[in-house]
């Protein structure tokens, strides 16, 4: 097989922030003396407080801990706002390019962003939110989605974001296990010239049980659309921050104080509210986006994802606003008005660093070359990719169409429990190989396992965990520690378990092959198999239903869901689309079935667990690899399942 591999291009090798010698020396260093190079790291933070307890963590179940800088103290809104106003007062901080290429995008200073942040910090301390309190912003990708978030990192409140496309339900568990005070949203949102009902959400999501928490609804007004307003609890966003003072003191939080809470999807159960905190968080991402995208004064940055995950998070926020750098948040889609939109902003805005997922190369690429040539793209330098692996011919369309085979790519393989990226090339030291996410970051010690927790050495696959900890890891699910540490510590004990495949070369590069639990990535968003379950069984026809995932051209992965209907309900395409919809009612647009099969009985053990492997394999439509069947209670339920496939033309 003729090794593919890209080399570090000759101008990257000798004009960056890492070259292949500073990797490998700092990397060593980073393992050998952990609290002396992180504590050189953390000084690119302003702190109030300087640490002086920099690592004490323990992946031990009998002395389990995760601290990182414990007896410093900082502000988080300060590091990414206030630190910059003596040099770059007047530099762009946020560029916002609006859905529709027809409304004018804004250009938001780091002065004028201070001022915005300050004055929503002083109106939520007016309304009655500090340090500790839940806060949840469910707002459309518009600057006030980070101003919100900023403002709450200014007084200690803790944000937890909730994604736009999910519906009242999924907000409505995500208010309640946070027992948020207050919800920032919007009238509604725009995505691709469709309006998001933001408010009418939050108002279905606000009359259901265990919400009662909320005091507050601040609306921004974005459309103009005419929404109710429910006095008093209902207020507009501009109304409470005009006449607020400018200047807002801010709260001073320890290290280890959070920052944010985040749902994501696991493999069992409700979703989890991963628990990020304060200084730690702040010095990794800020560090791993300065090195990863080789920043430079005058970039242009512009990272695709939503602020509803974490990428959003980490990568448009908290890491570039930190370092002072310029970030694009970009409100629309792809392929609105047409293919070429994401090109068409990178000219417009001369974006030099561009990162997205895989599900968008896909979609792009198979629409061909035209609607890219049909750009300049020549401000471009670096790209980037995230939220699923990417196979390796979209991985060479990416490089050589959009990049002009100029661009390196930076495959960045990490998590929502991660809060930075763990393994990625860095693009002045890395060789890449389409479809590797090549080494890990400075500190990151990752390893390979087998089923056993056996540690595989040198070339070979099985799981991938982390065995040491690094700064911004996730301290906690919010509200159940013990979960924190079944789900993640005590499959491989004395490691992070990853829930990843994953593949180590002969080179040594790792090769993410994706989730080996019961998640499935659809289009780079997590959703647990067990979601979509108890949303189809709350179907008044529904008996039991069983979802798998399946491989997907365009999303990378497909939900298939196997449905018995209680007894006497008769099977028909109305029931079909109803139970598509149902689901998307119950948890969002994000959780869009592709295939629904009829299923008379599901294959189960005799001790009545369902044998998700089978399910598997006939949703890949590989029925002649079901492997061994004998465990099975009954066979036959089997081959009427076979049968009954949906086989792609
Ligand atoms: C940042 C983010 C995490 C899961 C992760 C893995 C997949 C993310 C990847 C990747 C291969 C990459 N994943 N980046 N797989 N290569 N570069 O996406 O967080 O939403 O929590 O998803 O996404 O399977 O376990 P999150």
């Amino acid at each position: 097989m003729p090794r593919d591999i890209y080399p570090v291009p000759a101008d990257f090798a000798v004009n960056t922030r890492v070259n292949r010698e500073q990797y490998q020396a700092l990397y060593k260093q980073s393992l050998d003396d952990p609290d002396g190079f992180w504590a050189g790291v953390a000084e690119r933070l302003e702190w109030m407080k300087t640490p002086t307890k920099i690592k004490n963590t323990s992946f031990d179940l009998a002395d389990f801990r995760i601290r990182w800088y414990e007896d410093g103290e900082l502000n988080v809104s300060v590091n990414c706002l206030d630190r910059h106003l003596e040099s770059r007062g007047d530099k762009t901080a946020l560029i916002f390019e609006p859905d529709s290429p027809d409304t004018p995008a804004e250009r938001i200073s780091y002065r004028e962003l201070h001022r915005r942040v300050c004055k929503l910090a002083n109106a939520l301390r007016a309304l009655g939110i500090g340090k500790g309190d839940r806060v949840t912003i469910y707002l459309p990708m518009i600057p006030e989605a980070a101003i919100a978030m900023l403002a709450c990192a200014r007084i200690g409140a803790v944000h937890m974001v909730v994604f736009g496309g999910f519906a009242a339900n999924s907000i409505a568990d995500r208010v309640s296990d946070s027992g948020s005070k207050l919800i920032i949203t919007a009238d509604e949102g725009l995505r691709g010239g469709r309006k998001v009902k933001l408010k009418v959400n939050v108002d279905a999501a606000l009359k259901l049980p265990g919400t009662n928490t909320v005091e507050t609804v601040l609306v921004v007004r974005h459309t103009g659309a005419a929404v109710d307003m429910q006095m008093p609890r209902d207020r507009w966003y501009d109304a409470v921050v005009d006449g607020q003072p400018e200047a807002c003191e801010p709260e001073r939080m320890n290290a280890e104080d959070p920052l944010f809470i985040l749902y994501t999807s696991g493999s069992t159960g409700k979703p989890k509210g991963v628990l990020h905190t304060t200084g730690g968080y702040l010095v990794y991402v800020s560090y791993t986006h300065e090195t990863i995208f080789d920043l430079r004064e005058d970039d242009v940055y512009w990272c695709t994802a939503d602020v509803g995950w974490v990428t959003g998070h980490s990568y448009i926020v908290y890491g570039p606003l930190a370092n002072g750098a310029t970030s694009l948040i970009f409100e629309g889609v792809p392929n609105y008005p047409d293919m070429s939109r994401f090109w068409q902003v990178v000219d417009k805005h001369e974006v030099t660093t561009f990162y997205t997922a895989p599900t968008a190369i896909r979609a792009l690429m198979r629409e061909g070359e035209g609607p890219v040539k049909a750009t300049s793209r020549k401000s471009l330098r670096l790209l980037g990719s995230v939220g699923e692996p990417i196979n390796p011919e979209a991985w060479r369309w990416y490089h050589d169409v959009v990049g002009e085979g100029r661009c390196p790519i930076v495959d960045t393989w990490w998590q929502t429990e991660n809060g930075g990226i763990l393994i990625s090339p860095l693009p002045g030291a890395t060789d890449l190989k389409p479809g590797c996410a090549t080494n890990p970051f400075f500190g990151v010690k990752p390893a390979i396992v087998d089923t056993n927790g056996n540690f595989i050495e040198g070339e070979g696959s099985g799981n991938l965990v982390i065995t040491d900890s690094w700064p911004s890891q996730s301290r906690s699910i919010y509200g159940d520690h013990q979960r924190f540490i079944d789900t993640y510590f005590k499959t491989y004990p004395g490691t992070y378990f990853t829930g990843d495949g994953c593949r180590r070369d002969a080179d040594g590069d790792y090769w993410i092959t994706g989730r080996v639990d019961d998640v499935i990535n659809v289009s780079g968003h997590r959703i647990g198999t067990a979601e979509v379950e108890s949303a189809l069984v709350s179907h008044d026809k529904v008996a039991e239903a069983a979802v798998v995932g399946f491989p997907h051209d365009l999303k990378g992965q497909g939900i298939y869901v196997y449905v018995t209907l209680i007894a006497g309900e008769v099977a028909s395409d109305e029931l079909r689309v109803e139970l598509i919809r149902h689901v998307r009612a119950e948890i969002g647009p994000i959780a869009s079935i592709d295939h629904l099969q009829w299923a008379p009985g599901l294959p189960k053990t005799r001790s009545g667990k369902i044998m998700r492997r089978i399910l598997r394999k006939i949703a890949e439509n590989a029925p002649d690899q079901l492997g061994d069947t004998s465990t099975l209670a009954d066979p036959s339920v089997v081959d009427s399942l076979v049968k009954e496939r949906y086989i792609p033309e």
